[in-house]
């Protein structure tokens, strides 16, 4: 399919996040190693977080009525809802073939290149770049595809960082990634309404069930009083995981809609917790020690349901 083709699009999952949109970045730019010609097509807005990445392979926001296109290559794209807007059809785009490391939610894509041993999206697109021999990988693919790795495995820390992911880490250094630029990139270089965000955020704090269960919240109201967005709101639910004997965190998040507000919820759990059995229960999915869903009821009608749905996976409290 890449040796074959000669015009690619490229693209990822909507809200690209930084192993999305740098799967994205460094698959386009391997693509270009090799001679095709590359359309990278990312609609929406990027994150403060990802514009460091955005040098490396221009993108495009729409595409040209009269493109057309061999193959489409889309990342980390587990649902047909997190497809991109504005996604051709196949006349225009030919076969779609998805990039992807987590457990399918539904069947999207003609073709799948999904490994679900894999850390980061990043990771599968690196062993494709191996196998179709752009090894040692150009810079421009290195520091995207370094992005991806880093921010999945939470900076080399989460359970799916394996011995591997750091010998890769390791090549990608060798093959020019900067490790500071992007520690810095993807964890700090915060701006003040974010720390600001944080502090009203830790104030909402619930602990409850015996300390198991950690409840954080943010509503529009505070979004509104620090000047912050909601981009700003991404990873927030880990400080609720980070108090000692927490197994279940969840952060719950006003979401407008054209309708009025939904609730988001954000989980996060610690050891044997498999909280994508709450994020089910509520009408989402995602992984074991991660995962999200989107409710249509107030944030106090969910917090309730989160703390039942939390307490019925814990089972009873021990103290
Ligand atoms: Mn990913």
């Amino acid at each position: 399919m890449v040796q074959q083709g000669q015009r690619f699009l490229v693209a990822c999952h909507r809200r690209p996040d930084a192993d999305a949109y740098g799967s994205a970045v460094g698959f386009a730019a391997v693509l270009r190693q090799l001679g095709k010609d590359v359309t990278l097509y990312v609609p929406d807005d990027l994150s403060l977080t990802l514009q460091y990445l955005v040098d490396y392979v221009p993108r495009v926001r729409e595409l040209p009525p009269e493109a057309r296109f061999d193959s489409t290559w889309v990342m980390d794209t587990a649902a047909k809802t997190l497809l991109p807007d504005g996604l051709p059809g196949r006349e225009v785009r030919g076969p779609l073939i998805v990039v992807d490391h987590h457990a399918a939610h539904d069947d999207v894509g003609d073709l799948k290149l999904r490994d679900t041993d894999a850390c980061a999206t990043g990771e599968v697109i690196a062993l494709l770049a191996r196998k179709l021999g752009v090894w040692p990988l150009p810079r421009a693919a290195a520091t995207p595809l370094y992005a991806a790795i880093v921010a999945d495995t939470g900076g080399f820390r989460y359970p799916a960082t394996k011995p591997r992911t750091l010998r890769l880490g390791a090549e990608l250094l060798e093959a020019g990634a900067d490790p500071w630029e992007a520690a810095y990139e993807l964890f700090e270089g915060w701006e003040e309404p974010r720390m600001k965000l944080l502090a009203s955020i830790l104030d909402t704090l619930e602990v409850s069930d015996c300390g198991r269960l950690a409840l954080l919240r943010v509503t529009r109201a505070m979004l509104s009083e620090v000047g912050a967005n909601d981009d700003m709101v991404e990873g927030m639910v880990n400080y609720g995981r980070m108090l000692r004997g927490v197994e279940v965190a969840a952060l719950l998040w006003e979401w407008p809609t054209e309708t009025g507000l939904d609730t988001k919820i954000s989980l996060r759990s610690r050891g044997t917790a498999d909280i994508s059995l709450i994020a089910v229960a509520m009408g989402g999915g995602g992984h074991r020690n991660a995962a999200g869903a989107q409710c249509s009821e107030d944030l106090e009608t969910v917090q309730v349901r989160v703390r039942r749905e939390a307490l019925a996976l814990l089972g009873p409290p021990p103290c």
